[in-house]
């Protein structure tokens, strides 16, 4: 390598005295693992490299987006041909109305949908929405549970949060979150109790049903049940935050998964982001034409943005929702990915290592235990000294897993079972060591 070609190394040092802690969101500086984050140049199908050239099998995806895995040529092409027409034109376009249709067509429980740009923008206007909807103040959310950086929904939450050991942000005044009630992911006593004391106020329950920020932990159907029965005696919303698990963990999402368990089962809102716009900015928050009405300019609850819509991430978007829909797509992402968690507790076991794992589609999740923990507690309780050790075994070994033991993992199709083997191999590899 040339003396001036730059490291890892002197990539974070540069940053650290530009961008806060060198990064532009907290996990990718790998404060919990320890070590330097990985710079990242370019990528390809499962692949990333990094700024001194080292490949790795990419299980991060973006946080999940790249469910067809890096530069898909359909999807290049569709984003180039929509770049040329123009980046931005804050007006409506036709190819807007093509992806509302594509996103409703495959969520049944939805029959409008709102463009924006992130998640933390969609669970942020969903809950205003619902608000706006019930004239109510109260909301639900589960300890563990992230939805986004907006001020009501950064209590007790996953993700970046549990990683850094501060469960609620500072700059959060105790006035703005005194409508959120916090209770435990998985306990059905709790809610029962939150909606006989204040049923009457409770605007809406969000939930993140399998839970991607606290690792990967499912939320149990007779919790889901009875949180759909409480919404609908009380007249509360029940929203589905699946902006991890949209179009991630089967083609219909977690609520396709949750209604094939739970028969009629179905969300009154959901928060989808990531896979909706493949890579690009792109999020989008949906519910039925009566609970959209409400939304400006037909109704009274305001919610705007300059780049909702943008016409070239939805290119991206749109050729992502067509391709995942193709046959068979999703069964080869569930098998690739449930080989991955398989191969991982058989050379655990192998190793002595007590591991459990579980996955959905081409969402996973790993835990160094004997049982899969039900609520944040049990994830907290689990100790991350393990999986760092492990993560950084790994990464000598070119293996990118996400930086923190909160966070879950993806798989793409772009993944071969040849690149499903030899992380298992690493794996193997590594368990032994540690
Ligand atoms: N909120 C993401 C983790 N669940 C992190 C996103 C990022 O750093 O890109």
């Amino acid at each position: 390598m040339s003396t001036d070609t730059p490291t890892n190394a002197s990539l974070f040092e540069r940053a650290q005295r530009v961008i806060p802690g060198g990064v532009n969101s907290p996990v990718r500086a790998f404060r919990a693992v320890g070590g330097t984050p990985r710079f990242i140049q370019r990528a390809l199908g499962p692949h990333i490299w990094d700024a001194e050239g080292k490949r790795y099998t990419d299980y991060i995806g973006s946080w999940g987006p790249m469910i067809l895995g890096h530069g898909h040529p359909e999807v290049v092409e569709a984003v180039q041909k929509a770049a040329l027409d123009g980046f931005s034109f804050g007006a409506p376009t036709e190819r807007e109305i093509e992806l509302a249709e594509a996103i409703l067509g495959l969520v049944p429980s939805a029959e409008q949908v709102r463009l924006v740009s992130s998640g933390t923008e969609a669970g942020m206007s969903a809950i205003r929405l619902a608000r706006g909807f019930t004239g109510r103040n109260r909301i639900i959310k589960f300890e563990g549970c992230y939805h986004g950086h907006a001020d009501a929904l950064l209590v007790k939450a996953g993700s970046g949060l549990a990683t850094f050991g501060h469960p609620t942000s500072a700059g959060v005044p105790a006035e703005v979150v005194q409508h959120t009630l916090v209770l435990e992911y998985n306990n059905v006593e709790q809610i029962e109790q939150a909606f006989a004391a204040h049923g009457a106020d409770i605007a809406c329950v969000m939930i993140e049903p399998i839970a991607g920020n606290m690792n990967f932990v499912r939320a149990s159907v007779p919790f889901m049940k009875r949180i759909r029965e409480l919404c609908d005696q009380h007249g509360a919303l029940f929203v589905f935050d699946e902006v991890m698990t949209g179009f991630r963990v089967a083609l219909g999402s977690a609520q396709s998964v949750y209604a094939e368990l739970i028969p009629g089962f179905r969300p009154d809102m959901s928060v989808f982001g990531k896979v909706i716009g493949g890579g690009m900015p792109l999020a989008a928050f949906a519910a039925s034409r009566e609970v959209m009405g409400k939304l400006a300019p037909l109704g009274p609850v305001y919610q705007a943005g300059t780049l909702s819509g943008n016409p070239v991430a939805t290119a991206c978007g749109l050729s992502t929702l067509r391709i995942l829909q193709r046959p068979g797509f999703f069964e080869q992402l569930g098998q690739r990915t449930r080989a991955l968690m398989d191969g991982f507790v058989k050379v655990a076991g192998e190793a002595g290592v007590p591991l459990t794992a579980d996955s959905q589609g081409g969402m996973f999740g790993f835990f160094f235990a004997d049982s899969l923990p039900q609520n944040y507690q049990q994830v907290m309780a689990r100790g991350s000294d393990t999986f760092n050790r492990f993560f950084h075994l790994m990464l000598e070994q070119g293996v990118y897993l996400a930086p923190a033991m909160y966070e879950a993992g993806f798989v793409s199709a772009a993944h071969t079972e040849q690149d499903i083997a030899d992380t298992v191999a690493a794996a193997a590899q590594a368990f032994r060591q540690l």
